[in-house]
């Protein structure tokens, strides 16, 4: 039987908005640990990162190559740690469900994932988070980790982002619709295979989900699988940052759940995004349970 680990990553660092440190808290409330239970899986819940509240923090700090991200620091302090607790975990032989927390814990997520093996990864997300600090409209990080992981420009040359064994031609977007002028091109101009929600109105979401399985499986040990609320619809998940129109159904982002969990290629998880302050009555935290759920085996009949 699978044992999953849970690690909690209470962090807000990578964007504008408080609360979205209080995501493991609201995913832990909306009752994960039931529905991992119905999905059949031992739980083993490794508590929470320590992470010093932004407020104690400068986010000024000006590097790699003096762009405008903001808190690298802290960043870099974090996903360091949550890199070796990844890479632990499954040393031990479980698997890594890590709750952010903003998309920056991604970095950290990815390189303890991608340490040791040959990893792809299937990214759903409203967003590419594909800038460098210095494409970055914004200076927030959770719009970068990917970038960040890959060795994209500027983060070339920054040891604590690296994930060695993530292959570029095994990462595959699903759900883009929000992308930078720059941040497009440059996802062009990679080997990464990305489909956008035009892409599921036109071909389906059970189409786009097995070419996407397959392409990040292909020749690899396994797949790390990055799941953004905001990929998800701003009527169902209202609970995010930076929402975005014309995201999945509800019926959609379960399918795309389930045949994760069929194809049987899962690495390691990471469940992002979820701020309780700006949520409807913590729905965006249950939702986030019950897709976590899907992914580890629960199914209706
Ligand atoms: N692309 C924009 C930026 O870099 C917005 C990024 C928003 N990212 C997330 N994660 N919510 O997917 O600032
Ligand atoms: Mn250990
Ligand atoms: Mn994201
Ligand atoms: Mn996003």
């Amino acid at each position: 039987m699978t044992t999953v680990r849970v690690i909690g990553v209470p962090t807000d660092y990578g964007q504008d908005r408080r609360g979205v440190d209080m995501g493991p808290s609201a995913i832990r409330y909306a009752g994960l640990a039931d529905g991992l239970a119905d999905a059949g899986v031992e739980v083993e819940d490794a508590g929470d990162l320590l992470v010093p509240r932004a407020e104690e923090r400068d986010p000024d700090y000006r590097s790699p190559s003096q762009g405008n991200a903001k808190f690298l620091r802290e960043t870099e302090e974090v996903c360091t740690r949550l890199a070796d607790e990844v890479a632990d975990t499954i040393d031990d032989g479980e698997l890594p469900l890590v709750l952010g927390g903003d998309h920056s814990v991604a970095i950290g997520t990815l390189g303890g994932s991608a340490r040791d093996a040959e990893v792809g990864a299937i990214w759903f997300d409203a967003h590419g988070d594909y800038n460098t600090p210095t494409t970055s409209p914004s200076g927030n990080v959770h719009g970068m980790p990917m970038a960040a992981v890959l060795g994209y420009q500027e983060w070339a040359d920054v040891g604590w982002a690296n994930a060695p064994g993530l292959r570029e031609e095994n990462v595959v977007y699903v759900g883009l619709r929000s992308l930078d002028d720059v941040e497009r091109e440059a996802i062009r101009d990679s080997e990464m295979t990305a489909y956008t929600m035009s892409d599921i109105d036109e071909r389906g979401i059970t189409e786009v989900v097995e070419a996407a399985l397959s392409v990040a499986s292909d020749g690899v040990d396994s797949v790390h699988v990055s799941l953004d609320l905001d990929w998800l619809d701003p009527g169902i998940a209202p609970g995010v940052g930076t929402p975005v129109r014309g995201g999945v159904t509800y019926r959609e982002a379960h399918y795309a759940m389930e045949r994760v969990c069929e194809a049987d290629v899962l690495r390691s998880m990471e469940v992002v995004e979820v701020n309780p302050v700006l949520d409807d009555h913590n729905e965006t935290a249950e939702l986030a349970t019950e897709l976590v759920a899907s992914a580890f085996g629960k199914r209706i009949l």
